[in-house]
């Protein structure tokens, strides 16, 4: 029995929103540069660049190499100074720990939850055969409550779930967070994520920055209220209806940008080279990452690697732009800056508190082995000649049958405060069923696939990485380059992605990583047989 099929959304609230989808450049979607509406903090905030970066420590395993226990649970942490946040962490941090993996060394990791709400978690890159995946309703529900009896689907398990990882895949940076249908959002933002870097024989030939100039950095923007906690707009905090108000629809934005939890921090530098492994952890801002004041000699950035690891050759950039669940690794050279130098890293797309992520200040000059070399990795590019068949995406607000999604509540009809409750995020004019695939490609085979959008939206693939052939009529961007799982799609634009279902039979989801857009339905599945 499938209880959980996404029945009325809860865009409460919203009086002026019908009117206002009569034109979607109405609708409040926020600054051209993110689609989201941007919170504001009622707490007290710390001065930016006062509080050092901390680190996500390194995951103990229990057992054994490889073998992992992380328990989903809440924790008061100190983000703002002298103020409890109460976060949902594993094992009750926010970041996660960092799980550190080898390429073609299989980990498990059994997460239990301790949470008052279900979970699901999902390896954001992963290669994973699809029961350990993390489809959205493959729930991991609470002990000892009726979620059972409410939200009972046939992959879910009481208490804890065993995920088996057997990387088949190439060293890159992974990160593993929430994946609950409808409540990815609300989850995610209270703190459900956390790193998982995969290193293999070829990363380690290289003569990268190592050790503590490796840095894994997880930026994301949150909001607070006035008593420390996360601000966040949901229908319902106790989640028994999904969604944001109408407002929010868009994507929620926050005022204050988290580097691996902390508040603009602050960190000390030697005078050498550093390797970020920058993650937007973000449910829907965008960030263009840039360096003031810009290195007097070299590039701000070297670029050596994205969402699926190394890229063939370093490219030498300016300003680095990741929208939701991207990555990029980017090599920074602080021995071109004098020391005593204050190194802010600047969100060149953000405003206010979110126009700083973090400040560097370089302490010292040090010796420096590493060295970026010319050729990074081998890259196979897949050939549209290779490809079976062109498949065409839509992501896009639409009216979805008015209150009667397939085994859908009656809702809130006919209540005056509520807006159309039928507005979602959908794909090809369809909100997410999980029994309903939009894609059934076979295994092996390579697929060429049209995205077309109406506002952001970064689309997330699973199972299977891909390479952009094209964005519109241009080729692809800077950001576009390598191995990627995530890709940062502009409003109105069309891009062509290209893939081979190699891996693992099974259902899984594709959808928009903006966590607003994901939760309102934009996600379908597509089944590899
Ligand atoms: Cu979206």
């Amino acid at each position: 029995m499938r209880l959980s099929r996404r029945g009325f959304f809860g865009v409460a609230g919203g009086a002026g929103l019908v009117a206002a989808t009569a034109s979607l450049g109405l609708l409040r979607l926020g600054p051209a540069s993110s689609t989201g509406t941007e919170l504001r903090s009622e707490a007290p905030l710390p001065q930016a660049f006062s509080r050092p970066l901390t680190v996500p420590p390194i995951a103990r395993p229990s057992t054994g190499t490889d073998d992992y226990r992380l328990t989903a649970r809440a924790a008061d942490v100190e983000i703002l100074p002298g103020l409890p946040t109460r976060i949902w962490g594993y094992d009750g941090q926010f970041p996660g720990p960092t799980i550190l993996a080898r390429s073609g060394r299989e980990v498990s990791v059994r997460v239990s939850n301790e949470l008052p709400v279900p979970t699901v978690t999902h390896l954001h890159g992963g290669r994973t055969p699809a029961e350990h995946d993390g489809y959205p309703t493959d729930l991991i529900l609470p002990v000892g409550t009726d979620w059972a009896a409410q939200r009972l689907t046939g992959a879910s398990s009481v208490g804890q779930r065993d995920y088996r990882y057997p990387l088949r895949q190439r060293a890159s940076t992974l990160w593993y967070h929430d994946h609950t249908m409808d409540f990815t959002g609300p989850n995610v933002y209270r703190g459900l994520a956390g790193f998982f870097l995969v290193g293999d024989e070829q990363d380690d030939s290289l003569p990268l920055p190592r050790g503590d100039r490796d840095l894994p950095l997880l930026v994301c923007d949150r909001a607070f209220a006035a008593d420390g906690s996360f601000r966040y707009p949901a229908v319902s905090p106790d989640q028994t209806t999904p969604g944001v108000q109408a407002d929010y629809m868009g994507g929620v934005l926050g005022d204050v940008v988290l580097v691996n939890g902390v508040p603009w921090p602050r960190h000390e530098v030697d005078g050498a080279r550093y390797r970020l492994r920058l993650l937007n952890g973000s449910n829907a801002r965008r960030f263009e990452f840039a360096l003031d004041p810009p290195p007097p000699g070299g590039p701000p950035f070297v670029q050596i690697a994205s969402d699926g690891g190394l890229l063939a050759a370093p490219v030498a950039r300016d300003s680095v732009t990741l929208a939701s669940a991207e990555r990029a690794e980017v090599v920074v050279d602080f021995a071109g800056y004098p020391v005593g130098s204050e190194v802010t890293l600047v969100n060149r797309l953000g405003s206010g508190g979110a126009a700083s992520v973090m400040r560097f200040v370089v302490a010292r000059t040090a010796k420096d082995d590493s060295s970026v070399p010319g050729v990074l990795s081998v890259i196979e590019p897949l050939d549209r000649s290779q490809a079976v068949t062109t498949r065409t995406f839509a992501f896009q607000l639409k009216r979805g049958p008015m209150g009667s999604a397939p085994g859908g509540h009656a809702g809130h009809q006919g209540d005056p405060d509520s807006a159309d409750p039928s507005l979602m995020w959908m794909v090809n004019g369809e909100a997410f069923d999980p029994d309903q695939d939009l894609a059934n490609p076979r295994l092996g085979d390579v697929e060429i696939w049209r995205l077309m959008t109406d506002l952001h939206h970064p689309v997330h693939l699973h199972l299977a990485p891909f390479q952009v052939l094209r964005r519109g009529f241009d080729p692809p961007g800077p950001g576009d380059l390598g191995w990627k799982d995530t890709i940062d799609l502009l409003p109105g634009q069309t891009a062509a992605i290209i893939m081979r279902f190699d891996g693992y039979p099974g259902r899984y989801v594709f959808h928009c990583h903006n966590l607003e857009h994901e939760d309102m339905a934009m996600m379908a599945n597509f089944s590899v047989g």
